[in-house]
């Protein structure tokens, strides 16, 4: 068959965010609007020219149509081989231990993560590199160039494959293999922790879990990994069969979206053990009885603790963090005398650091939690590596985390987001803010210091490339520090983040409400940015 060549004209605004390029399906399915950014992957990722690809999506509202159109393409720009998930499902985390495990030349993964799904809402596409990862900013923007003068897509006139039967097909001399998302996926995660322990927690009849999979992509993986192959009891996993709209929810595993988790951690007779991931299964909550573990604490613990587990016994090479994540990992680090850094936000920003065996654990404040076995983050593996915690210690995860801030101090953290914020209002406080910076080292606040403030740019240590305007950062003498950055993932408006936290070494003081004893510290970021004269709203429209 002669693949068939499309005169097409570009659209504008097809630059990457934090993660992929992220648009209402509305846009997604204008005709040609999907395929120019499909074409401008293969036109600039050249090696996919005879290689495979492995493509999969979190199942949302327009993934099966999206799968169809970028497998003809694949065939028609020579792509040898593609690996596709049954029923075009893939969580990203499972894409990126299938690009590494058949060492191919790539992945697109069709997700918006943790935005919510349906004719009417949220839609995206990423390119994943042969080392598993987010593709670097010289190939996001290398794609980008690309979609602004493109001029033809290559597609093929064929009928729609069958993804729903695992095994091997040809189109047009491309060999297509559906395969069980859930397989290599589940084998990687058994061989980094110790599922005979978990095994005997789940049958000491003491403990008492769920994990809710908000009807996103973690469903399958949840259930074959707890229920069948950890023996945990039917039920454990909620909310397990993947919708295209996500059951109308938000799959977006925090304290306000992941409500009946919550609820169901509370009070006296409150489960030992709740846990979330997102649309598109890279992120986790963790909850024990009565306690939310704050992301940031959760990647300094983990840290603290990874040699009770077989995949990190022999010790971690070093840590990294998003810049709005809480300082807490470091302290972690400087106790054990290996390296932490500080990158942007985005897991693309940890590539290189993994690839270069500099760090073996990474994590963002988002609910981003993960290590070098991938190079994605990853919400199951995160659970798996609490339970294998737990299963160890023998302790309740409040106790783990009270012995963790007697141990290291407790950095309280808290995240305000203001959603769907006038765009050019959100820009002009981040203008002004940025116009601030220069006066405020040595200025007292709130009865505190400023240390130092500027707007967060990055130097890749490995290959030396640099990012700028990665947030506006104000750091305090004593570890205060508080962050402001604009979203790179939503689709309508701006979102303003504002990073809070500040530190308290003094145990008598742990158990604070987090809000109470941030109060001062909220109080100065909004005065500070004007937030209420500047979008007009008085209080955040979610807090983590
Ligand atoms: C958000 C998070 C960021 C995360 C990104 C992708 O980005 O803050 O830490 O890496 O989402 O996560 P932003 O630019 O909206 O702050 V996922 O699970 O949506 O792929
Ligand atoms: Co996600």
């Amino acid at each position: 068959m002669e693949p068939q060549i499309i005169a097409t004209t570009p659209f504008d605004g097809q630059r990457p965010g934090t993660s992929g390029l992220r648009k209402k399906v509305k846009v997604f399915q204008q005709p040609g609007y999907l395929e120019n950014f499909v074409q401008a992957i293969f036109d600039t990722q050249t090696e996919l020219k005879g290689g495979t690809l492995v493509v999969g999506g979190d199942g949302r509202y327009f993934n099966r149509e999206a799968i169809q159109t970028i497998l003809r393409m694949a065939s028609a720009n020579g792509v040898s081989r593609i690996l596709v998930g049954r029923g075009g499902i893939f969580s990203t985390p499972a894409v990126s231990c299938v690009i590494r495990k058949y060492k191919t030349q790539g992945g697109i993964v069709l997700s918006a993560s943790h935005n919510p799904g349906g004719p009417d809402e949220d839609f995206g596409i990423k390119f994943n590199a042969a080392n598993g990862g987010p593709a670097s900013e010289s190939v996001t923007n290398a794609i980008y160039e690309r979609t602004r003068t493109i001029d033809r897509y290559l597609t093929l006139d064929a009928p729609a494959v069958d993804l729903d039967t695992l095994g091997s097909l040809e189109l047009d001399g491309t060999q297509i293999e559906v395969l069980d998302p859930v397989a290599d996926y589940a084998e990687l995660m058994e061989s980094l922790f110790d599922f005979n322990a978990i095994h005997q927690l789940f049958n000491s009849g003491l403990f008492r879990m769920r994990f809710d999979a908000m009807h996103a992509v973690t469903g399958p993986y949840a259930t074959e990994i707890l229920e069948n192959r950890l023996g945990a009891a039917p039920g454990t996993v909620m909310n397990g069969i993947p919708k295209e709209d996500f059951g109308g929810g938000h799959p977006d595993p925090n304290l306000v979206h992941a409500e009946e988790l919550v609820e169901l951690t509370s009070g006296p007779e409150g489960l030992d053990f709740g846990a979330a991931s997102d649309g598109d299964g890279d992120r986790n909550m963790i909850l024990g009885k009565g306690i939310f573990v704050t992301p940031s604490d959760s990647l300094a613990i983990l840290a603290a603790n990874a040699h009770l587990t077989p995949g990190y016994r022999s010790g971690i090479r070093g840590i990294a963090r998003s810049m709005p994540t809480s300082q807490a990992a470091n302290r972690v680090a400087d106790l054990m005398g290996i390296e932490c850094f500080e990158t942007p936000t985005g897991w693309k920003f940890f590539g290189n650091l993994l690839d270069a065996g500099r760090i073996t654990l990474c994590g963002e404040e988002s609910f981003g939690t993960g290590s070098d076995h991938v190079r994605e983050k990853d919400g199951l593996w995160a659970v798996l590596f609490w339970l294998n915690l737990l299963a160890v210690r023998q302790q309740s995860v409040a106790d783990i985390v009270h012995d963790h801030w007697r141990r290291f101090g407790r950095n309280f953290y808290t995240r305000h987001d203001y959603e769907a914020v006038d765009l050019a209002a959100a820009e002009g406080l981040m203008d002004h803010l940025r116009l601030l910076l220069s006066g405020l080292p040595g200025k007292q606040l709130g009865g505190m210091t400023v240390g130092y403030a500027d707007d967060f740019a990055y130097t890749d240590p490995i290959d030396g490339s640099i990012s700028e305007h990665q947030g506006v950062r104000i750091g305090f003498e004593g570890g205060a520090r508080i962050v402001f950055r604009l979203s790179g993932t939503g689709t309508a408006g701006a979102t303003l983040r504002v990073y809070l936290e500040c530190f308290e070494a003094d145990p008598t003081r742990h158990d604070q409400d987090t809000q109470e004893a941030m109060r001062s510290l909220i109080l100065i970021a909004r005065e500070l940015a004007q937030i209420e004269e500047r979008t007009g709203r008085k209080e955040p429209d979610v807090i983590t």
